[in-house]
């Protein structure tokens, strides 16, 4: 167990009450190497102040596609206090340090974020467990990136990106997600030409980086070829 930092700032202002709640989930404090070195709350993990600082936490972003091939996409709800409103992968979330045992440090902590994915896949998208069984979530590799939302708050994160092959039924939490897409290759550079169409910063990298060579061999049907890089890749 690690000691918890204190709250700096009490966070208010025009804010949904249930997301205020969530703001209160504690996160896991990393280096930059990705050790464990203490636990924040989500509200500390995010506020500006303290990323600016150096704090660092460990996330995850989920990459599900159906047995077409297309990805899922959501559009955040405007109800969210980071990055309302904008389009991107699946799900994202953080692995808990006060959920279940389940989603603390393994070794690379590998195991933990595929438990705390499905716990999210199911609280934002209402994706049963049964559905997505933690060894149907494959690990694809850890991307760290820094990006501010607004004056107040952004991200910082060592983020595991996993992918999931599976058609699911979906029953969307509209506190937090107000939109589903799912979107084929083509489809997914149209939006991303389209000014109007607002994305999260870390989605954009990916889409840069990653995300479209991933698709070639999920094509293909080579996932193994994608799985387990054990590098962090700096975005
Ligand atoms: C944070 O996602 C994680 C990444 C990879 C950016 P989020 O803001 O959607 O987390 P939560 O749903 O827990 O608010
Ligand atoms: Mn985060």
């Amino acid at each position: 167990n690690y000691p918890d930092r204190p709250e700096d700032v009490i966070v208010s202002g025009p804010y949904d009450e249930e997301q205020v709640r969530l703001m209160d989930e504690v996160c896991i404090l990393v280096d930059e190497d990705n050790n464990p070195i203490g636990t924040g709350s989500k509200r500390y993990c995010h506020l500006i102040n303290n990323i600016n600082q150096g704090i660092l936490h460990r996330g995850f972003s989920v990459y599900l596609f159906d047995s077409k091939n297309r990805l899922l996409l959501q559009q955040r709800a405007s109800s969210k206090i980071t990055f309302p409103g904008v389009w991107s992968n699946t799900c994202c979330s953080h692995p808990l340090n006060n959920t279940t045992e389940k989603e603390l440090d393994t070794k690379a902590a590998i195991q933990g974020v595929k438990y705390a994915a499905q716990r999210k896949l199911f609280h934002e998208l209402g994706i049963s467990n049964e559905k997505i069984r933690v060894e149907a979530i494959h690990f694809l590799t850890r991307l760290y990136y820094k990006a501010p939302a607004d004056d107040v708050w952004g991200e910082h994160e060592i983020g595991y990106a996993l992918l999931v092959q599976s058609d699911v039924d979906l029953h969307p939490n509209t506190n937090e997600v107000q939109n589903t897409r799912y979107v084929t290759e083509m489809e997914l550079r149209e939006m991303l030409n389209d000014p109007h169409v607002p994305f999260s910063p870390w989605f954009r990298l990916v889409c840069l980086s990653k995300l479209f060579s991933w698709w070639k061999y999920i094509r293909m049907g080579l996932i193994e070829n994608i799985i387990n890089d054990m590098a962090i890749h700096r975005m």
